[in-house]
């Protein structure tokens, strides 16, 4: 949009409306004799964008590419759905290869009845679908001690949100007879890692997704293809891709990932252990560093907010570093554990200044600074950073981290 100013900008929006209207009601149309029409390409089985998009995820730089992560460029993206071929990824052992026939889940430990089941018996239980969002606890690491990621690609690039569809995890441990005595379900992946996990039994019983859809289609071998847990608003690792094997035990296994990582040490010594929960986060995906110099004058500011503990009710932005706060406009359908679209108009008057958003969710809870962070989880953190992210606009339009 320039630097034109916001009242030119809406009377060239009423031009363009009234002369619309005047084409279809009798103005004058350009006549097929006007032009030279081209065939185009013919239909084909599977899209593909077209050639001159070519927004990529960042993948992390590592001596282990099967151990690594990728990131959604959120910067590039509209509206919440993340497209399927953008959803961040995060593998320990790199991505196998299933044949989804030869694929099977085994439910066992302390149930009634252990079983085993195909895809196909799973597709058999009745549908559950939600759109939600997927985010890494690891999101944000750097920015534990100070600004980090170049741009919004790796600050904030390990959450995704897509539309996720397959069983009720609860009807298939129904289905086996759960012990009155089980409290945890340990989940395996039929990776090279085998990465395990323990998830309490109520939750699992609560909103839990088997899921074998996202977007509509099957999963991507990335996202865990033929079978994944989808467990809504806890840490991504929790959501074992390439499911194979879930067992039901009477406390928590303390595995691997439950010990050395994916806990917290804390200023006192201590570790906060099964923090589940991802608590809510925002963060303004343009303007933002990366993106073209900013011109003076009207820009629309737009971000994403996302709580693991349900819906976002209120986005703060501001735009004069934290003086002052202006409610952001949400764009429904606003729905719980889903990420959530934020704008707010801005006149840039050309001055160096600093912009930021600030989420509230329906428990009341509000997006703390870096500084409240560090002052209850001190020096050592390096999951679950959820901190207020701030970007400078300098004099020249350049927008960084900061
Ligand atoms: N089997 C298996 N499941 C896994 C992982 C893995 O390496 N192996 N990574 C976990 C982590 S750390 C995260 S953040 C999410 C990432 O899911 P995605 O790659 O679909 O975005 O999957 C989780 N499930
Ligand atoms: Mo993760």
């Amino acid at each position: 949009m320039g630097s034109i100013n916001r009242r030119h900008f809406f009377r060239r929006a009423q031009h363009f409306v009234t002369g619309l209207a005047g084409g279809m009601l009798g103005g004058t149309l350009p006549s097929a004799a006007d032009t030279t029409l081209v065939q185009g390409a013919p239909a084909s089985g599977y899209g593909a964008r077209s050639r001159f998009e070519t927004i990529k995820r960042w993948i992390t730089p590592s001596r282990y590419p099967t151990a690594t992560a990728s990131w959604t460029p959120l910067a590039e993206l509209e509206g919440v759905v993340t497209p399927s071929a953008l959803h961040y990824e995060r593998h320990h052992g790199g991505v196998p290869d299933i044949d989804p026939q030869a694929h099977r889940l085994l439910v066992h430990g302390r149930v009634a009845r252990p079983l085993e089941f195909t895809l196909d018996e799973l597709r058999r239980f009745p549908l559950v679908q939600r759109v939600c969002f997927l985010e890494c606890s690891g999101n944000g690491y750097r920015e534990w001690s100070g600004p980090g990621g170049a741009d919004v690609q790796q600050t904030h690039g390990l959450t995704s949100c897509s539309e996720w569809a397959g069983a009720r995890l609860a009807d298939v441990l129904h289905e086996c007879g759960i012990e009155p005595d089980a409290r945890w379900v340990l989940a395996e992946g039929a990776d090279g890692a085998a990465m395990t996990r323990a998830i309490p039994l109520d939750k699992c019983l609560d909103d839990v997704i088997l899921a074998y859809a996202q977007n509509g289609e099957a999963l991507r071998p990335e996202q865990g293809y033929p079978l994944r847990l989808l467990v809504p608003g806890f840490e991504g690792s929790i959501s074992v891709k390439w499911l194979r094997r879930l067992k039901l035990g009477t406390q928590a296994w303390r595995t691997r990932e439950e010990t050395s990582k994916y806990t917290d040490l804390l200023p006192d010594g201590s570790a906060r252990e099964f923090s589940f929960v991802m608590e809510a986060k925002s963060v303004i995906t343009r303007p933002s560093p990366g993106g073209a110099p900013l011109t003076s004058g009207f820009h629309e500011i737009r971000g994403l907010a996302w709580s693991g503990r349900g819906r976002v009710t209120r986005v703060e932005v501001t735009t004069d570093g934290g003086r002052s706060w202006q409610d952001a406009r949400l764009h429904g359908p606003v729905l719980p554990i889903c990420h959530t679209r934020f704008t707010l108009p801005w006149r840039w008057d050309g001055a160096a200044t600093r912009i930021a958003s600030r989420c509230h969710d329906e428990t009341g809870y509000v997006q703390p600074t870096r500084e409240v962070l560090r002052a209850v989880r001190g020096d050592h953190s390096f999951y679950h950073y959820n901190g207020i992210q701030c970007w400078q606009v300098d004099g020249d339009g350049r927008v960084r981290n900061a």
